[in-house]
């Protein structure tokens, strides 16, 4: 029911402009933007017990506090980090601004040796961001840092995927996007803000692929994207030692508060044959999915052989059809 209706009144309102609509929506824009913070809970000292019994099941965030991360957390300092991880090229995402827009491309994808990229990432003037691998694995790629870091075992070893550093100049911030498997992000060094929003608020976010087009989170541009304040925001600030849990499919946002180092680790929650065999970054869609997209697609074309008033109507059919079989009805 809630995805009809959000589309079917963003659309509506957009494409029907009146003097009114224009005067509402200079009234959204200039509306102040103070959606409720939903915190994040924070559990102490949990061992692998607890998360697979209490917490694994509940698919929602959680911050889990004072585990045992090894000697990374005072270890990994500016010039340790750079002698240990050496003169290896990686990836990176450049851009002079600190928010970082998919939409208008406003950074560049650029090599440099880990050795500079650390030392660069720290200063305040340069904006050098996260490294971005192909199926990255820290144990691989730096051996002699992934040396210090000790992963919580939350996991069977047979279904990791990746093991991302996340090393980010103060201010940046990252785009609201979701991946498809579960995900720890290990914030070792460093401070950073995360926003969160459920999977079940998609339909407020704007959806391009995997990302949300509502860049400002904080001041969102509610005119052109109204059903935003709708979406329940959770949040926290992740502090040296603190991990996150990120179930697969919510959407997450950061921001570095600090120069912060961190680690992602990404394991599939699901059987392997879930999975898009070619996905570098865990964020390509479960293949089924990616094929009833495909089908949605052809359908929607199919839809437009017919004249507009009957072209609506079986549409709106299809989506309570839609939402009548595959909507769950056990999710909050
Ligand atoms: O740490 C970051 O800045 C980004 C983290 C992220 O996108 C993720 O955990 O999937």
């Amino acid at each position: 029911m809630e995805m009809q209706q959000a589309n079917g009144e963003s659309h509506g309102s957009h494409s029907r402009e009146t003097g009114d609509g224009m005067a509402q929506r200079e009234r959204w824009g200039a509306m102040a933007f103070h959606p409720t913070r939903i915190p994040v809970p924070r559990f102490s000292g949990v061992d692998k017990q607890r998360f697979l019994h209490e917490l694994y099941p509940l698919r929602k965030p959680a911050v889990l506090t004072d585990l045992d991360l090894g000697a990374c957390k005072t270890q990994w300092s500016l010039d340790y980090m750079s002698r240990r991880g050496g003169e290896r090229q990686v990836k990176i995402h450049v851009s002079e601004l600190p928010q970082m827009d998919f939409i208008q491309k406003n950074f560049l994808y650029r090599s440099l040796p880990f050795n500079v990229f650390v030392q660069r990432a720290a200063e305040n003037k340069h904006r050098d961001f996260f490294i971005s691998e192909d199926i990255a694995d820290i144990a691989t790629q730096f051996p002699e840092l992934a040396a210090d870091i000790q992963i919580p075992e939350f996991f069977q070893k047979d279904q990791f995927f990746s093991s991302v550093f996340r090393i980010s100049s103060p201010g940046l911030q990252l785009w609201t996007h979701y991946d498809v498997m579960d995900n720890l992000l290990i914030q070792v060094t460093g401070k950073k803000r995360v926003v969160l929003y459920s999977p079940r608020d998609a339909p407020y976010l704007y959806l391009s692929g995997d990302k949300s087009e509502v860049l400002d989170v904080d001041k969102p541009d509610l005119a052109k994207y109204p059903l935003f304040s709708q979406a329940r925001r959770y949040e926290c600030t992740l502090h040296a030692g603190d991990v996150l849990f990120i179930p697969a499919l919510w959407f997450h946002n950061t921001v570095a508060e600090e120069f912060g180092v961190g680690v992602n680790v990404f394991w599939k929650h699901l059987t392997p044959e879930f999975y898009d065999r070619t996905d570098t970054y865990g964020n390509k869609d479960l293949t089924a999915a990616s094929r009833a997209t495909q089908i949605l697609d052809r359908a929607l074309k199919t839809l437009d052989e017919l004249p507009e008033e009957y072209k609506d109507f079986y549409a709106r059919k299809m989506v309570l059809r839609v939402q009548a079989k595959a909507y769950s009805a056990n999710y909050e």
